[in-house]
């Protein structure tokens, strides 16, 4: 089965996505997402000048050789863009496998360890208020995890906080717009905000907070020992994540579970972390990591030490990464939690996916493959449109880690 096409498409069904589609000699295809929020044309011209000249001819069947060679054979490894582009190509090779052979992915992977995968999905307001009312209807949506968010009194256009109800997109066309921040102000509201979630909807419920690398080690600390009776399943991202070894002051002075690494691309990113069991849970999903293969080293790696996964599934993740980070999330023992943005109607037309939602937990069903497709006549319609992140700063004007 040797590989003949490897076409990059890029499009922007409300958003903009980077989708590689592997096509092999004997007709089957397979897809993966390649997309890098504010930065999606470094990783399309990085598969489309380095990449696909590399993959014409080679053996679709030999994903952990692809693997290595892609690696090892750039010299320039790691990095999120070429990490991106590593994990499309990982990405379409599985589902080329498992549709050759005729399974899910999980399958291929050891089969199912669990029936479902929990998720956790995104409530936000723009007070405790309103970040309350939102928390119960994601509750009354059937979802038995949900991350809170809220406005801080003072602060414009705080992280985390949408401008819809169910699709929260901080990428914006056009130019970077700018945020304000003051940690110390944020620290004022959210340690009230979880004491109100928690007299409202009990502890049956499981709490997520993202810090979003924005506070010192002392600071987080100080976070995390003042949410600890409001037990949260985990305070994500609480100090920039370059950063291990700020985790040895903040796991020494909190007991609130700890989660990073959505922005991490290998183990060495995380190696300090993982064993000397600083974190709960490791995020860096399978668009981050090198695709499946790449995630299988870092999910070994943090079982043996006890830690669980919590891979991130924000929107900028297309359909096609949430369909191999759920065929993932199935199969290893060390599964903890799901993050679980949903995509809007126009990106799901555009990709058509098997995955679905039931009772707080998805499942990505037993088509084989992936369990995703990408229509590209309809991707063809959304040209893309170029968008940023925000860019943060102080309100002294002093740039900080968004
Ligand atoms: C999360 C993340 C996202 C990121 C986004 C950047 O926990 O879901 O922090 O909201 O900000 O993925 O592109
Ligand atoms: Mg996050």
């Amino acid at each position: 089965m040797r590989i003949t096409e490897a076409e990059v498409i890029v499009c922007s069904p409300g958003r903009n996505f980077v989708t590689l589609k592997i096509t092999t000699d004997d007709g089957v295809s397979g897809i993966g997402d390649a997309t890098l929020n504010g930065r999606e044309l470094a990783v399309a011209g990085y598969l489309t000048e380095h990449i696909v000249p590399l993959l014409i001819g080679r053996d679709a069947a030999a994903i952990e050789d692809t693997w290595q060679y892609l690696y090892h054979g750039a010299y320039w490894r790691r990095g999120p863009v070429t990490m991106s582009a590593l994990s499309a190509v990982d990405m379409a090779l599985w589902d080329i496998k498992g549709k050759a052979l005729g399974v899910p992915v999980h399958q291929l992977l050891g089969g199912p360890s669990r029936e479902a995968v929990l998720v956790y999905g995104h409530a936000n307001g723009a007070d405790i208020e309103e970040t309350v009312a939102a928390v119960g209807r994601y509750l009354a949506m059937g979802y038995r995890a949900v991350r809170a968010q809220t406005g801080v009194p003072g602060l414009r256009g705080v992280y985390g906080v949408g401008r819809g109800e169910l699709y929260y997109e901080p990428a914006e066309k056009g130019l970077p717009s700018e945020e304000r921040w003051s940690t110390e102000k944020y620290l004022n509201v959210v340690p009230e905000l979880f004491r109100v979630l928690r007299e409202t909807y009990g502890h049956d419920v499981h709490l997520l907070h993202d810090g979003h690398h924005r506070m010192t080690p002392i600071q987080a600390a100080w976070l995390g020992q003042r949410l600890e009776d409001s037990r949260l399943f985990w305070l994500e991202d609480a100090t920039p994540a370059e950063h291990q070894q700020s985790f040895r002051q903040l796991r020494s002075h909190t007991t609130t579970p700890l989660a990073v690494g959505e922005i991490f691309n290998s183990v060495h990113d995380c190696s300090t972390l993982i064993a000397e069991q600083l974190i709960d849970y490791i995020r860096t999903p399978p668009a981050r990591a090198g695709g499946i293969t790449g995630v299988r080293k870092i999910a070994g790696f943090a079982e043996v030490y006890g830690v669980r996964t919590g891979f991130h599934g924000a929107t900028d993740l297309s359909p096609v990464a949430m369909a191999a980070a759920l065929q993932v999330d199935l199969a290893i023992p060390n599964f903890g939690i799901q993050e679980y943005m949903r995509h809007t109607a126009e990106t799901d037309a555009v990709f058509p996916h098997e995955y679905t939602f039931a009772e707080g937990f998805l499942h990505p069903g037993t088509a084989a493959g992936l369990g995703v497709e990408i229509d590209e006549e309809a991707a063809a319609r959304y040209p893309y449109e170029r968008a940023y992140l925000p860019v943060n700063r102080l309100e002294d004007g002093t740039v900080h880690p968004w």
